[in-house]
């Protein structure tokens, strides 16, 4: 290994954060040539390294390459090498404002796009409209925040796009595969037109795209009949439940009252 690399998919939105922060700071980033997740996570040379097996994980080249894991730090490290690119903001103030804005994203955005993804996907929590509900809430009142404070500016801190810009983007695109139906997005214009306008820099080009379908448009809807649902088995491998859905084909519960994940990956509403 002869330079920086990064461990992620391409798909991992932390990961993009953190590749669209090398590409706006001139940072030289490498993605592994072949990385298998769920599986080279879990071998000893890669726990040797990162001992809690997740990614994003980056590693300086070298036996003894400084390591370092967890998003956040990651990104504020590939951010500093670049410090001209004022990813982190110009001042003291506008760094501790750029860390605000990322930790009540990550805490109050996302941290709710995780559970009710397992609420909606499992395993392990059963689905319940009561908690499904109570987090988009507690979601949707960050998002009206996330909201208010762009009424009056195009990025979040200053007068150039920082390391919060980007996370907001990524974290609101991955909030729309579970919650974010369109009419809480016309509710968050502001938030929508920064996303737009992050997606828009041509250097994250490639790497943070615009979303084509919003799932949560469904996924949220679904959500309203899952208690109902969960547990009937109609269909001949007595396994799943089909269920037509207002705009588009089908969706699927399977009989432990969660949703397949293949379905979901087919369901496509349009805006
Ligand atoms: N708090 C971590 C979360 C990282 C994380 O959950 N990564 C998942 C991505 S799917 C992972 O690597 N999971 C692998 C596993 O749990 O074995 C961060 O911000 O980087």
């Amino acid at each position: 290994m002869t330079s920086r690399t990064l461990w992620t998919t391409p798909a991992q939105g932390s990961g993009k954060v953190i590749r669209a922060a090398a590409a706006l700071g001139g940072v030289p980033l490498e993605l592994p040539a072949a990385y298998e997740h769920y599986v080279d996570n879990k071998k000893p040379e890669f726990l040797a390294k990162f001992p809690h097996g997740k990614i994003p994980a980056l590693e300086e080249p070298g036996p003894d390459g400084f390591k370092v894991f967890e998003s956040v730090p990651i990104a504020r490290y590939v951010s500093a090498l670049a410090p001209d690119s004022g990813l982190l903001g110009k001042t003291l103030e506008e760094s501790a404002l750029v860390d605000q804005w990322i930790h009540l994203t990550e805490s109050e955005v996302d941290a709710n796009t995780a559970v009710i993804g397992i609420l909606l996907r499992g395993p392990g929590i059963p689905y319940s409209k009561p908690l499904h509900l109570a987090f988009v809430e507690r979601q949707t009142r960050a998002l009206k925040t996330l909201n208010a404070h762009l009424a009056t500016r195009t990025f979040f801190v200053g007068e150039r796009i920082t390391l919060a810009d980007l996370y907001v983007a990524v974290i609101v695109q991955r909030a729309a595969t579970v919650t974010l139906d369109a009419a809480l997005r016309r509710e968050v214009p502001h938030l929508m037109r920064l996303v737009e306008t992050v997606v828009n820099q041509p250097a994250v080009e490639g790497i943070i795209t615009k979303v084509e379908a919003w799932r949560g448009d469904c996924l949220l809807e679904l959500g309203t009949y899952m208690d109902e649902l969960s547990g009937q088995v109609v269909d001949d491998s007595q396994q799943a439940l089909y269920i037509s859905m207002k705009y588009t084909s089908v969706a699927v519960v399977m009989s432990d009252g969660h949703l397949s994940e293949d379905y979901m990956c087919s369901v496509y509403m349009p805006q």
